[in-house]
């Protein structure tokens, strides 16, 4: 059953005419705004593709966790390390929506799991970058969660009822998250030269990463056209980045940080800020599993997994009690 669950590419997308009489009122429900639901009718690649976005979605968020988990012990005071440890703790619940939205699609939590861990199954590049200074931990609340809110707005209007909806309350705490990285870097460039450098230098190491976070470039996404037909994607990989890139921008100049883009122009014609070139050969790369942190962060991933299973047996044993101790009540009443 799982294996027919995961994605394996709809490249290009099918006509009116290839569609069958259910498949085409299907089209017409997710054409007219109609949210689907868990129960009812759905063409296997729809519910494929969802699996595989929801689910590296919510390993994305599980393996995000640990960038920022490196400073919890570190972090500069009292307030910084409460703040931090309530947003890593928010992204285990993003995760834990997600895997719940998963399940709804009929494919199993541990198995999703369990393909990530073994590499089979993707995670987002930007989350196998180190964090070497606490100025990387407000960057990323600045920029990760920042494009990770551009990209996941859109996502509470998505034809999938269980993705939208939890997308709407982890859209809330990202949008919180944003704020309080911003609000790290601005103390920082209000602070000593060393401070300002250390912003600068974060700033310097994350920027393209974020840029690349949106995915490939439109005429090299694979999965863009049917997702955009299927109202999954109500915006494209090159808009999202865009809207990101003009959001930025002014934030920067206003930190009295520099983008590390020498190409960086606004173009009053179409109103947008251009970028440089985009060295994508880097974000094949990462996305293959080698960037610099990939293998630490599987490890790690792995490492915890194999550490928790006696967690895991123990609420299975818990629960299985109580569900006999309830049964056992039912038949004496
Ligand atoms: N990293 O055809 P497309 C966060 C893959 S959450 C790795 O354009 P699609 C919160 C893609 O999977 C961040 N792989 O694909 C937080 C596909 O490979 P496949 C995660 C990537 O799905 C903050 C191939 O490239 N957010 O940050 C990436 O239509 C701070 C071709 O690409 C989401 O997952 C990438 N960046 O569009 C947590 C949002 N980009 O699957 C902690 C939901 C592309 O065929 C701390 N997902 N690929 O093997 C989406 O919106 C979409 O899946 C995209 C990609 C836009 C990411």
């Amino acid at each position: 059953m799982y294996a027919q669950l995961v994605d394996t590419g709809v490249k290009s997308v099918r006509t009116d005419a290839d569609l069958s009489p259910e498949e085409r009122a299907f089209q017409a429900r997710i054409d007219d705004g109609i949210k689907i639901e868990p129960r009812d009718w759905m063409p296997d690649p729809y519910r494929r593709t969802l699996v595989r976005q929801i689910a590296q979605h919510a390993h994305s968020e599980l393996v995000g966790m640990l960038p920022e988990g490196n400073w919890i012990t570190r972090a500069p005071s009292l307030k910084r390390k409460c703040v931090l440890l309530a947003k890593v703790q928010d992204e285990a619940g993003h995760a834990q929506y997600l895997y719940s939205a998963v399940e709804t699609l009929g494919a199993s939590r541990d198995a999703v799991y369990e393909d990530m861990l073994a590499g089979r199954m993707k995670y987002s590049s930007i989350f196998n970058y180190p964090t070497l200074t606490w100025a990387d931990v407000g960057t990323i609340g600045w920029l990760v969660d920042g494009a990770a809110i551009i990209n996941q707005i859109p996502l509470c209007r998505c034809s999938y009822g269980p993705y939208a909806r939890a997308m709407v309350r982890v859209c809330k705490e990202e949008s919180f998250h944003q704020r309080q990285g911003f609000d790290a870097i601005a103390t920082l460039c209000a602070g000593t030269p060393e401070q300002k450098a250390m912003a600068q230098d974060a700033l310097n190491r994350w920027w393209w990463p974020a840029v690349m976070m949106f995915g490939p470039p439109d005429g090299e996404s694979v999965h863009s056209a049917q997702s955009a037909a299927w109202r999954i994607k109500l915006f494209s990989n090159d808009e999202l980045r865009q809207k990101f890139i003009d959001q930025t921008v002014p934030q920067a100049e206003h930190l009295g940080l520099t983008i590390p883009d020498p190409d960086l122009k606004f173009n009053p014609a179409s109103g947008h800020w251009d970028i440089g070139a985009i060295d994508w050969s880097e974000f094949y790369r990462v996305i293959k599993g080698d960037g610099p942190c990939n293998r630490d962060r599987l490890a790690t991933r792995n490492k915890a997994w194999d550490e928790g299973a006696w967690v895991r047996e123990a609420a299975v044993a818990h629960a299985d009690k109580r569900r006999a101790r309830e049964a056992a009540r039912r038949q004496a009443a």
